[in-house]
C-alpha cells in the first residue's frame, strides 16, 4: 500500500522539481516535503470536484505556504481540473500562465485564494470555516457540511497574523478547520532554531485547538491523524514532521532546497534515489490513470450531493428590498437636516441593511466607535453561528484576512471596522482583496485630525493616500449622511472591488439638501455648490472638509469672488468618468485647489502644480479638534486669505 502512495506522491515531486528547473526559478523544497501528506489528503479525505470546481459544498484546500505553489498545480493537474494542463505546468512562472509564481485566485479553477504573503492563507481559511458554519446554520447540515484544510509552514506560523487568526478560530470552536503544519524546521535563513523556539503544541492547545503529531512521510500515521481530525470537536492542527526537499541527497533537509532549482545534476540524483525513471514532465500512464481515478471518484461523490441540492442560494437578494426604508430615512433627513458624524450616518444605514442575510458585520474591538453594530445584530458566538456579527477582538490584520475568506467562500458580504489609522495593520489583506476582486467593505472611522484629543498616534495623515494608491480599491470619504448612504450602496453593489468607507468621529453639517434619484457619489466627484455663473475658482474636497469648502466658497462670494465646490467622495470612481465629464469639473477655472485634512500630494493630479493644496503633511497633534484644525491652518480665515493672495 505504501508503494502506491509513494508513487502517487512522486508524481507531485517530479512535476514540481521539473517545473522549477525549467522556469529556472521557484520553490521545490516544500512540494517535495509535503507530497506525501497532500497525496493522502486528496486521495482519501478531500471532497472536491475537478469537473465543477465551484461546487459549493466542496472542502476548501488553502495553500497558505504559497511559495510551494507547484504542489497545488500538480494536484489540480493530476486530479483532472481543466484549469491546469501539462503545458500550463511547463509554463510555470511565465507570463499569463495560470501556474503563476504564487497561487493567484481564479474563480472556478481550484485555486481558492491568492497566497504568498505568509500567514494570509491561514486567516483566509478561518474565514472559509466561519462561512461554512454560517451557511450550515442557515441551510442545514445536509446541504452544507464541509471542511477547510490549510497547509501552513514554519513561516506562516511565525507571522503575527497566524496568532490572531488561530486564536480567534480556537475561541469560535471552528471544528471544521484542519491545519496541516509542514513542520520541517527550515525556512530561508536556515534552521528555524535561528529565530524561534515556540512550543507549537502548547501554543495551539492554549488557543483551544487539538494538536496531533505525525511523521509526514508515514502514510499510516497521516491517515490515522486525518481520520481523527474528521471528528474533532475543535479546530485541529496536525504537525507533519517532514524533510524539506525530500528525496534530494544533497539538498534534502536543508534551506538550499527551499527557493531555487535543484540543478540538473542533483535532479538526476533525486531520480535515482526515488527510483523515477521517467523524463521531465512525463508521468507514466498507470499513475496518471490512478490520479485521474481519484479525481473521478471525488466528482461522482460530489455529483450525488449536487443533484440533491440545486440552487440553495436563491436568497441572493439585492439592496432593492431595502430601498423604501432607505428613501424614508432620506426624506426625514431632508425635512429636518442636522449635524451628524458620518460614522453615525453609516450606523443608520446599517440599521436598515443588517436585516439582509448576506451581510456579515464586525469590528476589531471598536464596535461602539466604528458604529458597525446595530441593535438588531446577533453576535456569532463560540460554536453558535446563527448570528451575523463577529467580534474580531483586537486583531485587525486577521479580521481583514478572514473577511477575504468569507467573501471568497460564497455570496456573503463581509464588512469590518477599525480606526482609519489602523488600516496600516490591515493593508496586506486589503491589497489581496483588491487583487482577488473581492467584495470586502472596510469601515474606517476617526478618519482625520477631527478625532481630536487622541493625538498624532491616532490621526491618519498618509493613510488615505496609501489606500488610494492600491489598484482596484474604492476609497470613499463621504461628506454627509446622503453621501454616506450613497457610498454604502456603491460598496455593496461593487461585486469585484473592495471598498474603504472613511468616516468621521465628529459631527458634519448636512450638505445635500434635496433628493436626487441619481447616486451623485457614483461619479466620484460632482458639483455640490456654485456661487455664480462665471467662476474663478474650483475647490475640490472630501469628507469633513467639504462643508469647510462650502463655507469658504460662500465667504468669497460675499467679496464677489465666485467659485464652485466639487465634493469628491471617491477619487477612483471620478477617475473612471469620461474625459468630457472630468474636463467639465477640472478645467473650468485656471485655479483649482484641494482641501482635505490629510496628505496633500495625491491631490496634485487634479489641481496641477499651480494649484493650492490645503492639508497636512506632518504628524497631527493632541488637542480639541477645532484647535488642531486652526493649528494646521485649515480654517475659513486662513484658507480664504491664501486663495485670495493666489487669485
Ligand atoms: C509576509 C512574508 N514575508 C516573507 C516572505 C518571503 N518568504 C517566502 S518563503 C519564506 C520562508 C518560509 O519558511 P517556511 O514556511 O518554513 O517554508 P519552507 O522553507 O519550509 O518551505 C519567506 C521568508 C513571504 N513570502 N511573505
Ligand atoms: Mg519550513
Amino acid at each position: 500500500m505504501s508503494k502506491q502512495y509513494k508513487e502517487l506522491a512522486n508524481c507531485i515531486r517530479f512535476l514540481s522539481i521539473d517545473a522549477v528547473q525549467k522556469a529556472n526559478s521557484g520553490h521545490p523544497g516544500m512540494p517535495m516535503g509535503m507530497a506525501d501528506v497532500a497525496t493522502v489528503l486528496f486521495k482519501d479525505f478531500l471532497n472536491f470536484d475537478p469537473k465543477n470546481p465551484s461546487w459549493i459544498n466542496r472542502d476548501r484546500f488553502v495553500l497558505s505556504a504559497g511559495h510551494g505553489s507547484m504542489l497545488l498545480y500538480s494536484l489540480l493537474y493530476l486530479t483532472g481540473y481543466k484549469s491546469i494542463s501539462l503545458s500550463d505546468i511547463k509554463n510555470f512562472r511565465q507570463l499569463d500562465s495560470i501556474c503563476a509564481g504564487h497561487p493567484e485566485y481564479h474563480p472556478n479553477t481550484g485555486i481558492e485564494t491568492t497566497t504568498g504573503p505568509l500567514g494570509q492563507g491561514i486567516s483566509n481559511a478561518v474565514g472559509f470555516a466561519i462561512s461554512e458554519e454560517i451557511l450550515k446554520k442557515k441551510f442545514g447540515k445536509r446541504k452544507i457540511d464541509h471542511k477547510t484544510y490549510v497547509l501552513a509552514g514554519d513561516g506562516c506560523l511565525m507571522e503575527g497574523i497566524s496568532h490572531e487568526a488561530l486564536s480567534l478560530a480556537g475561541h469560535l470552536k471552528l471544528k471544521n478547520l484542519i491545519l496541516l503544519f509542514d513542520n520541517n524546521s527550515i525556512s530561508i535563513d536556515g534552521p528555524t532554531s535561528l529565530a524561534v523556539s515556540d512550543d507549537h503544541e502548547k501554543r495551539f492547545k492554549s488557543y483551544g485547538w487539538n494538536y496531533l503529531k505525525v511523521n509526514g512521510h508515514n502514510y499510516q500515521q497521516i491517515i490515522k491523524a486525518l481520520k481523527k481530525a474528521q471528528k474533532s470537536k475543535k479546530p485541529i492542527a496536525i504537525s507533519c514532521k517532514t524533510t524539506i526537499g525530500y528525496g534530494s541527497p544533497n539538498k534534502g533537509g536543508k534551506a538550499s532546497s527551499h527557493g531555487s532549482p535543484l540543478g540538473k545534476d542533483e535532479i538526476q540524483l533525486v531520480r535515482r534515489k526515488l527510483d523515477w525513471k521517467h523524463e521531465p514532465f512525463q508521468i507514466p500512464k498507470n499513475l496518471l490513470i490512478k490520479w485521474k481515478q481519484i479525481g473521478d471518484k471525488a466528482s461522482k461523490k460530489a455529483k450525488r450531493h449536487k443533484d440533491k441540492f440545486k440552487n440553495i442560494f436563491s436568497h441572493n437578494e439585492t439592496l432593492n428590498s431595502f430601498n423604501r426604508s432607505i428613501e424614508k430615512i432620506k426624506q426625514d433627513y431632508f425635512k429636518n437636516p442636522k449635524s451628524l458624524a458620518t460614522r453615525k450616518s453609516s450606523e443608520i444605514f446599517l440599521d436598515i441593511v443588517s436585516k439582509s442575510p448576506s451581510l456579515i458585520g464586525g469590528s476589531a474591538d471598536l464596535a461602539g466607535s466604528n458604529n458597525t453594530k446595530t441593535k438588531d445584530h446577533k453576535i456569532i458566538k463560540p460554536g453558535n453561528f446563527s448570528g451575523n456579527y463577529i467580534h474580531y477582538g483586537v486583531r485587525e490584520h486577521a479580521m481583514c484576512g478572514i473577511m477575504n475568506g468569507i467573501a471568497l467562500h460564497s455570496n456573503l458580504i463581509p464588512y469590518g471596522g477599525t480606526f482609519l489609522i489602523f488600516s496600516d495593520y490591515c493593508k496586506p489583506s486589503i491589497r489581496l482583496a483588491a487583487m482577488m476582486k473581492q467584495r470586502v467593505i472596510y469601515v474606517f472611522t476617526h478618519d482625520s485630525i477631527g478625532l481630536g484629543e487622541d493625538g498624532p498616534t491616532h490621526q491618519p495623515i498618509e493613510q488615505l493616500t496609501s489606500l488610494r494608491s492600491i489598484p482596484n480599491l474604492n476609497v470613499f470619504r463621504p461628506a454627509d449622511l446622503i453621501e454616506t448612504f450613497e457610498s454604502w450602496q456603491l460598496a455593496i453593489e461593487s461585486k469585484k472591488t473592495p471598498s474603504v468607507i472613511a468616516l468621521t468621529r465628529q459631527g458634519v453639517k448636512p450638505l445635500r439638501n434635496k433628493n436626487n434619484s441619481k447616486n451623485e457619489s457614483s461619479y466620484g466627484g460632482y458639483e455640490i455648490l456654485r456661487t455664480g455663473k462665471e467662476i474663478k475658482l474650483t475647490i475640490i474636497s472630501s469628507g469633513s472638509e467639504t462643508s469647510l469648502s462650502c463655507d469658504i466658497s460662500h465667504k468669497l462670494a460675499t467679496e464677489s469672488i465666485y467659485s464652485k465646490v466639487i465634493s469628491m467622495p471617491c477619487q477612483e470612481l471620478f477617475d473612471q468618468q469620461t474625459k468630457d465629464y472630468k474636463n467639465k469639473i477640472l478645467k473650468e477655472t485656471d485655479l483649482v485647489v484641494s482641501i482635505e485634512a490629510s496628505e496633500t500630494g495625491y491631490w496634485k493630479k487634479y489641481t496641477g502644480t499651480n494649484g493650492l493644496n490645503f492639508g497636512i503633511d506632518n504628524f497631527g497633534k493632541s488637542a480639541p479638534y477645532k484647535d488642531i484644525y486652526n493649528h494646521f491652518e485649515l480654517s475659513l480665515e486662513s484658507i480664504t486669505k491664501k486663495i485670495k493672495e493666489k487669485l
